[in-house]
């Protein structure tokens, strides 16, 4: 036999054994597949393995080679077309494996308590009218100080107090000051105040805002550099200091329950007058909670808005207190371990 017919008949072997291996629609048809052109005994293979020895010698060597490389590569596409199905049965399992065991369950997160507490509070407000605004947690020095009536040489602007942004122990300007990360979120009044002026001129401002709030506070129970605040502003005609207490009972009687009294104790901030401390009565001992108090006419004035006819509320309550009031949770520290066993309670 030549040389041609030989390697004509081994290149249709290989093409109709790939096309069968591919069309297989499951192991059963693969494996008859494999038979049909791999089979032991009367494979095709086989059957033009035998024509070999009727090849011309000076051609023998040339089609051995061209024999040996078909039968690879119809070897090779039954592993592949194999593994394509997902395995070939039984064989495929890896030892050791134990199919009748129970699968393993992949462990859930968490919501942690903060971030609980803080939609809790979003829920109450807001079936009391007070929608979410937010700002940034990077300030400058008007958002954070002279437009809350805060003046240069206030001691609550001292470097020591504040973490104020610097790289290479100079300063951070964003263009509006020394940048710092804000203290108080009474920041986000501000921001509210101008936007409405431009989106909402003359429309009553009702929102709270939540979010991170830095000061280098020493950690202790009750204390922690990073903690969270709640801020709420009503700025409408008309608005009284009995609408503050009235809200603030509200929400302490919707958070705490309906034995928590409330009390105002006089203070002093510079964004409000009159301010006040926020207390609660729970258990029989007063806690505070936040500071409150009217929005201070130069508030009004800074942001554009006639202290002659609006008035308005603000408050700033510490989300970490309401948190721990409400879980009975002794240490502040606690919330930021990072330890599993604790978070995992709630
Ligand atoms: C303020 O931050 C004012 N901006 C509140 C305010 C808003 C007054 C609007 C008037 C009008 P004060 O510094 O007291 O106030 O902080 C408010 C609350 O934050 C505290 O009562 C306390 O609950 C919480 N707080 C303050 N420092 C820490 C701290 N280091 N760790 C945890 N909570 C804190």
């Amino acid at each position: 036999m030549s040389l041609q017919p030989f390697l004509d008949r081994l290149d249709q072997l290989q093409s109709d054994a790939q096309n069968a291996f591919d069309g297989a629609a499951d192991a059963d048809a693969l494996e008859a597949a494999r038979v049909t052109f791999l089979g032991a005994k009367n494979g095709q293979f086989k059957d033009v393995q035998k024509m070999l020895g009727g090849i011309e010698p000076a051609d023998k060597r040339a089609a051995g080679m061209r024999l040996n490389d078909v039968k690879q590569a119809i070897h090779t596409a039954f592993e592949t077309a194999q593994s394509q199905l997902g395995g070939g049965g039984s064989s495929q399992i890896e030892p050791g494996f134990d199919p009748s065991l129970p699968g393993r369950r992949p462990r859930l997160g968490h919501i942690h308590p903060i971030t609980q507490t803080i939609d809790h509070l979003t829920e109450i407000m807001g079936r009391m009218g007070f929608e979410v605004a937010e700002g940034p947690e990077v300030e400058d020095p008007f958002h954070n100080f002279v437009a809350l009536n805060i003046p240069e040489d206030h001691p609550a602007r001292d470097p020591l107090d504040n973490f104020y942004l610097a790289t290479a122990g100079t300063a951070v300007d964003i263009g509006e000051g020394d940048a710092l990360l804000r203290s108080q979120t009474s920041t986000v009044q501000i921001r509210v105040m101008q936007e409405r002026q431009n989106s909402a001129p003359g429309q009553p401002i009702r929102i709270i805002s939540l979010g991170r709030v830095y000061r280098p506070d020493a950690p202790d129970a009750t204390h922690f550099p990073m903690f969270h605040q709640m801020e709420g502003l009503f700025v409408d005609e008309h608005v009284t200091m009995a609408n503050l207490k009235t809200v603030l009972r509200v929400f302490a009687n919707n958070y705490l329950g309906d034995d928590v009294e409330i009390r105002f104790r006089p203070s002093f901030f510079p964004f409000t007058e009159p301010s006040v401390e926020v207390d609660f009565l729970w258990n029989g001992t007063w806690i505070e909670f936040g500071g409150a108090g009217m929005v201070d006419p130069n508030v009004f004035e800074a942001v554009g808005y006639d202290p002659e006819k609006v008035s308005g509320f603000a408050f700033g309550l510490g989300v970490e207190r309401l948190c721990m009031r409400r879980h009975g949770i002794t240490d502040i520290r606690d919330l930021y371990s990072g330890d599993l066993r604790f978070l995992q309670q709630f």
